[in-house]
């Protein structure tokens, strides 16, 4: 389980992220979706867009973006108690859009390159770590609720 010093550096970048929520998040989807284009068949609405360019003038992409980027910033108040949160977006994410377990893991290094590219100065080596420590506990809590569901993820 991270610890209190590690739940302090998390909240401290992410209220700075939170400065521009929907910039990041749009970004991050649109890295997402570049990086692993597999991704982007999971989104009907996102299928058919074929270059960057498209995706960077999406105003949907960036609504859906700010709605990823919010929901992740829910979990990550709740240093860990966010079962309220994650429970129906791990059944939402298993039964109806079937996201593996694997585009998790997709987006969170993105996330981490995404905040290390924007906040240099305030995202050092001990951010970065406790990030990807308290993402991998999201990670996991979504995988167990996959296997309640009989989602194999
Ligand atoms: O649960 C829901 O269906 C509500 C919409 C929603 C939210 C709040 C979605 C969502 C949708 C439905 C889009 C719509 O119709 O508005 C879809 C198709 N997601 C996906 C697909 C893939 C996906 Mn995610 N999400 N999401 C959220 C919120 C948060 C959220 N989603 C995620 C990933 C990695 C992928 C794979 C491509 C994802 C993450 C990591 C998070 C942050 C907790």
């Amino acid at each position: 389980q991270p610890s209190d010093q590690e739940w302090k550096h998390v909240l401290d970048i992410w209220a700075k992220v939170e400065s521009r929520l929907p910039e990041h998040g749009h970004e991050v989807i649109i890295r997402l979706l570049q990086e692993h284009p597999e991704t982007q068949e999971r989104f009907e609405k996102f299928k058919h867009m074929k270059t960057a360019d498209e995706m960077k003038s999406s105003e949907e992409m960036k609504a859906h973006g700010t709605k990823v980027f919010t929901t992740l910033g829910k979990i990550l108040k709740q240093k860990g108690n966010h079962a309220e949160v994650l429970n129906p977006l791990a059944e939402s994410h298993a039964l109806k859009h079937k996201i593996p377990v694997k585009y998790l893991e997709f987006i969170s290094e993105i996330i981490v390159k995404v905040i290390a590219e924007k906040y240099p100065e305030d995202f050092g080596a001990d951010s970065q770590a406790a990030m990807r420590k308290v993402l991998e506990l999201f990670r996991n809590d979504m995988a167990s609720k996959y296997k309640e569901f009989g989602f194999q993820g």
